[in-house]
């Protein structure tokens, strides 16, 4: 039997801060991009809780924020924060290391969030109490909260730990999924967005269990290779195994632009800020090598895309990443990937499965 959880912490970056911060303890926090009395153009990266009650989270862009943030009492305003990643960062192996120290089968797949493969525990009772003692861990040595989930696959564990926030803990166990499945909304599949549940809701689709009488005939017409592996979710099947997944860390950055643009210049002259430093924090890190690129451009209009590149080989220098990052981003500029010529509003570039030391094979 396999028993996998899923852990994510609470409102990661604006928890940190609080943290760090006496000061704004219990206050409403927003992390993100500088909102400039309003005029600011970039995003929120994260919202705490207390932020979230007047309607802020995650990608709003920052503008909106503010003006849901003046609903806050003069005496307990909102309070805007920039982000600062290398101390996130440095958080996020912190956890790691106490997860580690569990000897379990583990994959990191975002800063804040990782599966743990406890099926060595044998049952969910001993599973229960050792991931409530990296849980109440987490909590007395780094003075952060976090969510778990636990059931029989990564799908179950991961929709699991959303069930209940902050500090909570849902274990589901495998007699109990169907029933636990049935009662959510279609949208707490991951990968199921609103595009996904605009689509789903056409065909009478609202919840799990409306989903089970579709076929898997027409889920694969409606929705290609991605209506197999749906069709296969809303069952609650799922038999991704938990990866070793060593290099995880990556470091990026990004930036919106004053004025939406498509001025060469000015978007080559981003690009090489943004890889200085990206670059400087690769070193500054200890990291000596990289085997993949990610880049994102987010147009006028909020249509935002995502490429990336791995290399068999890992790379380590600034001019390959110079190099490699403007043959991903001149399509965007020349016409292949933007046809319109439409104006862009943000770019990021990413330096993803870092490596310490040079592979030995
Ligand atoms: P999440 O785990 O999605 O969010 P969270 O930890 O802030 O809140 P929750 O309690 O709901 O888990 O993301 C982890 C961090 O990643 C988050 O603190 C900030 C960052 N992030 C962004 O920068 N942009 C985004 O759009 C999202 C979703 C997250
Ligand atoms: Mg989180």
């Amino acid at each position: 039997m396999r028993i996998i959880a899923h852990l994510d912490m609470d409102a990661f970056f604006a928890a940190i801060e609080e943290r760090d911060n006496p000061r704004f303890f219990n206050r409403a926090i927003v992390v993100g991009s500088d909102p400039l009395g309003g005029r600011g153009r970039g995003v929120v990266s994260t919202a705490n809780y207390k932020a979230r009650m007047y309607g802020i989270h995650s990608a709003m862009p920052i503008s909106i924020a503010w003006e849901k943030a003046k609903c806050a009492p003069k005496e307990d305003k909102v309070l805007f924060l920039g982000v600062d990643m290398e101390r996130y960062e440095n958080v996020s192996s912190k956890i790691r290391d106490i997860i580690i120290s569990y000897n379990f089968p583990f994959e990191q797949v975002s800063i804040d969030e990782f599966f743990i493969d406890c099926s060595s525990c044998k049952t969910y009772i001993l599973a229960r109490k050792k991931l409530r003692e990296i849980q109440e861990k987490i909590k007395n040595e780094e003075h952060l909260s976090c969510s778990v989930g636990v059931g029989k696959n990564k799908l179950i564990a991961k929709i699991a730990s959303d069930f209940k926030k902050p500090h909570g803990f849902t274990l589901v166990s495998d007699k109990k999924t169907n029933q636990f499945l049935k009662c959510l909304a279609i949208s707490k599949i991951p990968g199921v967005g609103k595009k996904t549940v605009f689509e789903l809701n056409k065909m009478k689709v609202f919840s799990i269990s409306d989903a089970l009488v579709i076929s898997v005939y027409e889920f694969k017409k409606k929705f290609g290779k991605f209506g197999m592996s749906l069709y296969e979710k809303v069952r609650g099947i799922d038999n991704d195994p938990v990866g070793e997944v060593i290099n995880i860390k990556s470091v990026g950055s990004q930036e919106t632009f004053l004025r939406d643009t498509i001025d060469v210049k000015e978007i080559t002259q981003t690009i090489r800020r943004l890889i200085e430093d990206i670059y400087n924090r690769f070193l500054e890190n200890g990291f000596s090598f990289f085997s993949r690129i990610s880049i994102t451009v987010r147009f006028f209009d909020f249509q935002t895309i995502q490429r990336s590149k791995s290399f068999e080989c890992s790379l380590s220098k600034k001019e390959d990443i110079e190099f490699i990052v403007f043959q991903m981003f001149f399509p965007f500029l020349d016409g292949r990937e933007n046809k319109s010529k439409k104006r862009i509003r943000l770019i990021g570039i990413r330096l993803e499965k870092l490596e310490k030391q040079k592979r030995l094979f």
